[in-house]
């Protein structure tokens, strides 16, 4: 397999021909040449999509237009699930049922976005009260301009997707770079948009490395507004390239999210919230709920039953039956763990299980689901974002204590709270500083509810309606009535 980049409505390759290999992390083997676009073909897209842009050609379209391209995107993506869902655990290692709700996600949020602006159309004027009779103000939202979407590898599809469609839904045009470490799926995504008959330069995609074709986009002058999802380090850098020319960013970052675990909680529950938690997706989840603090009355027990229950997962390559955790995404991202693993030793952690490679599985890049309890608060496992199957446990004493221990970490992406008594719950819920909190459950993701973080873990929210409006700029429009007097200024006085 081959791919080329997708630029004003054409296929093509790199304008270097470029290629880097996609690499099947269950087998270690290359399986396909992806186009290495570089800072020339970003310039090209970027060029296509402001033309696109500022020629009208989508934006200019009733938005029940542009919702009937958007569900026929959705209806080309519902037709290839099966292809997609293989591709994605191919390039990605995540076991197939996770990758088709991914596949059936990003099908349903276009339709959820193109339901959005099928409702709204016509609506775009919203009078406002100045105060004063001789004025009238409407507010208008219109798009923002040309985004560049910057997207990472745990979602390969979906986190394209949750920029795209709303984007797109917004009268926005895109240029896409997705991660270099699995860019397959949005290379079919670019064919199906194609087919489709999206306009040409609405939508462009320059597979590439972050540090050359990611570097260039972000630089871009031409670009209004760059979409962001990826580490701190990165979004940092973003951010930098951003201030330059004064454009908007909306960052998803990273996260080290905790779960609190009352003493009331059934343990099966809890043990099986704890699981999903971290060990879905491989824990290449940056909402994962890593750190677990647990009531000190059940702690002994629930890491009893949490250590026989993570010891019975199913590890193998994604597309086995029955598999429930597959092999890390990259060498380089397997490398990172085990070393966080090695210096973990020296933690004072005590090891529950897990802690490097599962025994009899020699090719591929696995990690056997690893908890450690008892973990300093400064140590690294407890305190860094690790983006693996590694969780790490405390007990607590006191309710305070818990929302303490909780917030105490520069992220504040995801939390979350299990407890029979559901005004426990809200109140705890209410004091964690995070954008996403769930209660006795931890990882269900809805398109129509928003997504974002707190403090480091980002700026600016995707999803449901904030998704729609962070694509969209707000303009007033306030009319004098031409008929009165304004007065700052009578004329001179001719004698
Ligand atoms: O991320 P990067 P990486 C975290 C997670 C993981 C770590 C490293 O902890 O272990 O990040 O992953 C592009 N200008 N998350 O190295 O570098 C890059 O090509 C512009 C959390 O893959 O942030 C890719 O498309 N773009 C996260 C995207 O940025 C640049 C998901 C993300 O890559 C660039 C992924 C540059 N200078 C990793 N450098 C989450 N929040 O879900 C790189 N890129």
């Amino acid at each position: 397999m081959q791919t080329e980049l997708y630029i004003d409505g054409t296929f093509g390759p790199a304008d270097d021909g470029a290629t880097f290999p996609a690499v099947d992390p269950a087998t270690e083997q290359e399986f396909a040449a992806v186009a290495s676009g570089g800072a020339s073909d970003i310039d090209r897209a970027v060029h296509a999509a402001r033309s696109a842009f500022d020629s009208g050609v989508w934006s200019g379209l009733s938005p029940i237009v542009r919702a009937a391209f958007l569900r026929k995107i959705a209806q080309g993506i519902i037709e290839n699930l099966d292809r997609l869902s293989r591709l994605e655990t191919q390039d990605n290692g995540k076991p197939l049922p996770e990758a088709k709700w991914d596949i059936e996600d990003a099908a349903f949020c276009f339709e959820y976005y193109a339901e959005m602006i099928e409702t709204e159309a016509g609506e775009n004027s919203q009078l406002v009260d100045v105060g004063d009779s001789r004025f009238e103000s409407a507010i208008r939202r219109e798009p923002v301009g040309v985004v560049a979407a910057i997207t990472p590898w745990n979602f390969p599809m979906l986190m394209a997707v949750w920029k795209l469609a709303p984007a797109l839904a917004a009268g926005c045009t895109v240029v896409l770079k997705p991660s270099e470490l699995c860019s397959l799926t949005c290379y079919e995504l670019a064919k199906i948009i194609d087919a489709a008959g999206v306009p040409k330069g609405v939508f462009n995609l320059v597979t590439g490395m972050g540090y050359s074709a990611g570097a260039a986009l972000t630089a871009h002058k031409l670009v209004d507004k760059i979409a962001f999802t990826g580490s701190v380090v990165t979004g940092e850098k973003v951010m930098q390239a951003a201030s330059v020319g004064i454009r908007t960013v909306s960052l998803e970052l990273g996260g080290k999210s905790p779960l609190i675990v009352f003493d009331d909680c059934q343990i099966d529950k809890a043990v099986e919230w704890i699981m999903f938690g971290i060990f879905w997706n491989k824990g290449e989840v940056c909402s994962a709920t890593s750190r677990v603090l647990v009531h000190e009355k059940i702690y002994r027990k629930l890491i009893a039953r949490l250590k026989a229950e993570t010891e019975r997962i199913v590890i193998g390559p994604g597309t086995h039956q029955g598999v429930k955790l597959g092999p890390i995404v990259s060498r380089g991202q397997y490398d990172k763990i085990l070393a966080v693993l090695q210096r973990a030793r020296n933690s004072g952690a005590t090891l529950l299980t897990g802690g490097g490679r599962p025994k009899g599985l020699d090719r591929g890049y696995y990690i056997a689901p690893t908890i450690y309890t008892d973990v300093p608060y400064d140590a690294e496992i407890w305190c860094d974002e690790i983006f693996g199957p590694v969780v790490c446990l405390n007990s607590f004493e006191t309710e305070a204590e818990a929302i303490e221990l909780a917030n105490d970490s520069p992220f504040g992406l995801a939390a979350a709270v299990m407890s029979d008594d559901l005004d426990l719950c809200d109140r705890v819920a209410a004091k964690l500083r995070a954008g996403i909190v769930w209660i006795n459950c931890s990882q269900p993701t809805f398109v129509q509810a928003p997504w974002g973080g707190y403090k480091a873990s980002g700026i600016g929210r995707e999803l449901g309606r904030a998704g729609y409006e962070a694509y969209l700029e707000t303009k007033q429009i306030t009319r004098f009535e031409h008929t009165q007097d304004w007065g700052w200024y009578q004329g001179a006085e001719v004698s």
